[in-house]
């Protein structure tokens, strides 16, 4: 296996980053390391995240990414993957995203886990994320790949933060123990029409199960979730591309429903 050196990996997440700043788009990074791993891809990642958090921005929480079987299959994948969120990402519910800032921004619909404790360890169950978890919310997240014309693996998109562009969360949280997320149906409306539909079991067949996913491939980089993290459990549908003056929302059985409009 070849290694990635500390420069290859500096220099790597200073082109997403650019990319992600500017909201250009890049060629997928395994053309020029295309034996780079899994692994080597999440030093990228979190090399990128020390940057940001280096130029003021602040981690709000985590991603599942990929944990739909419409989406894997969108994406020609079959693995999940996790990206981080920061306070620049948020935007709030019935705000407005400028498409301008991105390079082709796509919408999905989530349930997000508001974390009461810390969550981690590599034997992390959905038991254990029950246990951890404040409430769940329903929340639109809006995805954009930074690679050209969607051509990517899932080494290039793990760099890439796993897509992660900006989120939107509603203002209907739910206790958990209230709820069997697995049935809860979310719509996606774009401009009034139905654009995707699908339950919760979509998520790698409980959503719990992708937090728990992300609390265990942290725990191989020897992270943790904090108390207070937002972790978004991953598309229940297949994404949607989105443009200027489009009006976006995402609807959930008992948690209400999250908005959110595209300018340019
Ligand atoms: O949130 C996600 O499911 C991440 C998707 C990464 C690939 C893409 O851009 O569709
Ligand atoms: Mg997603």
């Amino acid at each position: 296996m070849m290694s990635l050196t500390e420069i290859d990996i500096a220099r790597l997440a200073e082109r997403v980053e650019t990319a992600q700043t500017y909201g250009h788009s890049i060629r997928k990074l395994t053309e020029d390391f295309p034996e780079m791993t899994v692994a080597q891809a999440y030093t990228v990642q979190t090399a990128l995240r020390r940057s940001l958090e280096a130029r003021g921005h602040r981690v709000t929480g985590w991603k599942a990414g990929l944990t739909s079987k419409p989406k894997m299959a969108q994406m020609g994948v079959d693995k999940p993957a996790i990206g981080f969120l920061t306070d620049r990402m948020a935007v709030a519910e019935s705000g407005s995203i400028s498409v301008g800032e991105m390079v082709h921004p796509r919408v999905e619909c989530e349930i997000g886990f508001v974390l009461k404790d810390a969550l981690g360890g590599a034997e992390c169950t959905a038991a254990d994320v029950h246990a951890a978890t404040d409430y769940v919310i329903g929340a639109i997240e809006v995805i954009d790949s930074r690679f050209t014309g969607f051509k990517f693996d899932l080494e290039s998109v793990i760099c890439d933060n796993s897509s992660s562009a900006r989120y939107v969360v509603g203002s209907r949280p739910q206790y958990l123990t209230d709820l069997d997320l697995r049935t809860v149906g979310a719509l996606l409306e774009i401009n009034g029409e139905i654009a995707a539909m699908g339950a919760g079991a979509e998520v790698l067949n409980d959503p719990a199960e992708a937090i728990a996913m992300v609390a265990r491939v942290l725990a191989e980089m020897g992270e943790t979730l904090p108390a207070g993290s937002l972790v978004l459990s991953g598309a229940i549908t297949a994404a949607h591309a989105v443009k200027p003056g489009d009006h976006v929302r995402a609807s959930f059985l008992d948690l209400g429903s999250v908005s959110v409009s595209f300018t340019e």
